[in-house]
């Protein structure tokens, strides 16, 4: 028996639907531009007039000159932008006192840390991630393995554990004394997650919250655009945030470059921001103006959040912006020589 169906010739196949009523739509946007009714015409595409230079590798905050420096030295000798963010990543990851990546930070309302990361690999535009990752210290290397070893592109909960450990990652408990000490204090008032509260239209009122974002160019041009979280303090058991949510978090593309995002995931998971920048990138807005136009984006339909943003072409050019956060020292470098420099957002 099949469970091949043949369809008659002249039926109109729901792909080949979607293809003409595409085609359809196209010639609309055609002839309403040609039209001369459109406000705000469309740059014409900055995609393939941007070419890669030298390799390069951002990251976020500032445990990133230290991050850059572990993952440059693999640009330099030849590597791939993959290893060299997962190896920028995983350092920030494995910092005994990193209290908002990785293991012994953030725990959630019930104590316990869970941890969120992505990974986008530009020459296949593949992704792997994991959310509410649980017992596992390397989220990013658990999500490289999602997106090297399966057809999936995310993984939750006890389920991505499992997953972690059929790879052959060690289960341990991602609490320290830090952690322990910080939800003991925090649970002894009594109080319920914060995220219970109204929406933060009025102010963002939120517990702390930290990520790291890196965004390589190799050699031979490839892009590798990654982040980890442990999310956001006492958040409800469960919650993932925009981290592993590609176009969110993180997001990349092979010929016109990176954005990595930080701050109130719940709000700007909504608008899909580092997707925004870089397509606007693709149109020719700089890295800077991308960056600020997506979080106008999120700040002109009323939220008032924390959050920074940072931005890289595969030419180089590079830019960030932030919201609420003037005073919060949030920063990116950059690393394409031996030194890393970096760049305060204000
Ligand atoms: C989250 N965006 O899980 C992350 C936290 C963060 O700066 O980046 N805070 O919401």
């Amino acid at each position: 028996m099949t469970n091949q169906r043949t369809a008659p010739k002249s039926s109109l196949s729901r792909r080949n639907f979607l293809l003409k009523t595409a085609t359809g739509g196209a010639a609309l946007a055609a002839s309403s531009v040609s039209s001369g009714l459109e406000r705000n015409p469309v740059s014409p595409s900055f995609e393939g007039k941007i070419t890669p230079r030298k390799p390069f590798i951002l990251t976020t905050w500032d445990f990133g000159p230290k991050a850059n420096e572990l993952g440059f030295p693999i640009l330099s000798s030849g590597g791939s932008a993959l290893d060299a963010v997962e190896a920028a990543i995983n350092y920030v990851e494995l910092l005994p006192d990193e209290y908002w990546v990785g293991y012994g930070g953030v725990p959630n309302e019930i104590g316990e840390t869970t941890l969120d990361a992505m990974i986008l690999w530009g020459p296949t535009h593949d992704v792997g991630a994991v959310g509410c990752l649980k017992r596992v210290k390397k989220a990013i290397s658990v999500a490289r393995q999602v997106m090297e070893k399966t057809q999936h592109s995310l993984i939750v909960g006890g389920d991505a554990t499992r997953f972690a450990v059929r790879m052959g990652f060690k289960e341990t408990s991602l609490t320290n004394a830090v952690s322990q000490a910080r939800w003991e204090e925090w649970a002894a008032k009594g109080e319920q997650s914060d995220a219970f509260a109204p929406e933060p239209f009025k102010e963002d009122t939120l517990n702390g919250h930290d990520t790291v974002g890196s965004i390589a160019l190799d050699k031979a041009g490839n892009l590798c655009v990654g982040c980890s979280t442990n999310g956001r303090e006492f958040k409800i058991p469960g919650r993932v945030g925009d981290s592993p949510i590609a176009g969110a978090g993180a997001y990349g593309d092979q010929d016109v470059g990176g954005a990595v995002a930080t701050g109130n995931g719940d709000v700007m998971m909504r608008f899909m921001p580092t997707y925004h920048a870089v397509e606007l990138m693709r149109q020719g807005v700089s890295p800077e103006n991308a960056c600020k136009a997506a979080i106008k984006r999120i700040t002109d339909r009323g939220y008032k959040f924390g959050g920074g943003m940072a931005a890289i072409r595969i030419d180089g050019e590079h830019g960030g912006a932030q919201a609420g956060w003037e005073d919060e020292g949030f920063s990116y470098s950059i690393q394409t020589k031996n030194v890393a420099t970096k760049f305060p957002i204000s």
